[in-house]
């Protein structure tokens, strides 16, 4: 017979709100920037003050901690039949530059937060629950994005991509693990997870948009992860003097790269769809001189939508743009870059039923909706079913210190989580 939950165990789950926010705080001191600001970068220093931080947490809740060659962390609380693929859970702790405390924090500290309310309630796993804490879910460093959970499910092409990525600083990305003290980081292909490694992955995570507020309801269940791409590009020109080259003899490197910017405005715009986004977060001129042309330009554009179709004519039509730019101006372009081009994923039936029905048994008003920015758990639904549980978070502001999550609303998020995972865990 299917063991069922206890009818009180809604009732009896209760976070330890003080302690938790207490560790929120913590951590949010690991940073490159000052406070109210969180920068933590993969494998600086922050970063590993960071991992050490919550490995502690982990072990002081009872979990056998293990890493694996890039620094992936698993925290596992054995269920009384370990045979079975065990339950997982997590998010990530790495910030980009200046921005907030609650984004991917939420989802690993709160997931152990999660372990310690089941364990407090007296429930006993069948399934074990893991927490996974990825070793970063940021493009910022190497360009690359969820990084961990893309070599847990199995990226050949990431293993090669890897092998000569450098950073900003010419830094590899072998020596940039080493440092962080992940000595066998070349071995990549002992990061894959075969598949049925785990039964589910369940992330909790502030929503970072603002439904969930703006419409007073406490619970988003995550059905869709829109599909993201980045391309990296380059153009090359003459360069000269800004006093002396005249306007006809010039082929501005610069005014290329802000034309393709407002070209992917115009694509995007022009796609048919509000779920179509575009932005060039990057934009750098050399050598960025006042009086000295642009002899080069590097510009980053990430473009998103829930169509993975209508997002792939984006793209397309961005590097028609840069093609026509490139010749009518005629500067070279010298790199046109497609980093990651991915599908979207749908969440888990199963999970969506389950995160719905914690949600009712513990009072919560909850809403269905889809995740436009990208999480690991994009790459976790290769390999496992996944769901996603949101909580609302201040005018939806992230990527920015002003990002804000009430204790109350982590806690229910907490509990929503503890209840899905315990479901998940007897199924
Ligand atoms: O950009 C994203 O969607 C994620 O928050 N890093
Ligand atoms: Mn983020
Ligand atoms: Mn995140
Ligand atoms: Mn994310």
């Amino acid at each position: 017979h299917e063991p069922q939950l206890s009818e009180s165990l809604s009732s009896s789950l209760s976070v330890d709100t003080q302690n938790l926010q207490k560790q929120i705080d913590e951590l949010s001191t690991f940073s490159d920037t000052s406070a109210p600001s969180v920068t933590r970068i993969l494998y600086s220093e922050k970063d590993v003050m960071s991992r050490r931080y919550i490995k502690n947490i982990m072990e002081a809740s009872g979990l056998s901690v293990r890493e694996d060659a890039v620094g992936n962390i698993f925290g596992q609380w054995s269920g009384y039949e370990p045979e079975l693929s065990p339950v997982s859970t997590g998010s990530h702790t790495d910030a980009i530059p200046y921005s907030g405390k609650y984004d991917g924090v939420v989802g690993v500290l709160g997931a152990i937060e999660a372990i310690n309310v089941l364990k407090r309630s007296g429930f006993k796993p069948k399934r074990s629950l893991e927490v996974i804490m990825f070793a970063s879910e940021e493009p910022t460093r190497f360009g690359i994005s969820c990084l961990g959970s893309r070599l847990l499910a199995g990226s050949e092409e990431l293993v090669q991509q890897l092998k000569k990525t450098v950073d900003s600083e010419n830094v590899a990305f072998f020596d940039a693990a080493k440092s962080a003290g992940y000595k066998n980081a070349e071995d990549l292909s002992s990061v894959f997870l075969k598949n049925g490694s785990y039964s589910g992955f369940v992330e909790l995570h502030i929503e970072q948009g603002p439904i969930l507020e703006e419409e007073g309801i406490s619970i988003g269940v995550v059905t869709a992860i829109a599909a993201p791409a980045s391309i990296k590009v380059e153009f090359e020109g003459n360069g000269g003097h800004a006093g002396a080259v005249l306007m006809p003899q010039r082929n501005d490197a610069g005014l290329a790269a802000a034309e393709l910017a407002l070209a992917v405005e115009k694509h995007v715009l022009e796609s048919g769809s509000v779920d179509t986004v575009g932005t060039v977060g990057i934009l750098e001129l050399h050598p960025g001189a006042i009086n000295s042309i642009p002899s080069k330009s590097h510009l980053e554009i990430d473009t998103r939508d829930i169509d993975e179709e209508r997002r792939n004519s984006v793209v397309d039509k961005i590097y028609q743009s840069a093609l026509s730019i490139s010749k009518r101006r005629g500067v070279k372009l010298s790199q046109f870059n497609i980093v990651n081009k991915d599908p979207p994923a749908l969440s888990d039936e199963l999970i969506i039923k389950a995160a719905e029905s914690a949600s009712r048994e513990l009072n919560l008003t909850y809403k269905k909706m889809i995740s436009r920015a990208y999480h690991d758990s994009l790459f976790m639904a290769r390999i496992t079913p996944m769901g996603m549980i949101f909580i609302p978070c201040y005018k939806g502001y992230s990527h920015k210190p002003e990002e804000y999550s009430s204790i109350t609303d982590i806690a229910n998020g907490v509990k929503v989580l503890a209840l899905t995972l315990a479901k998940l865990s007897i199924s």
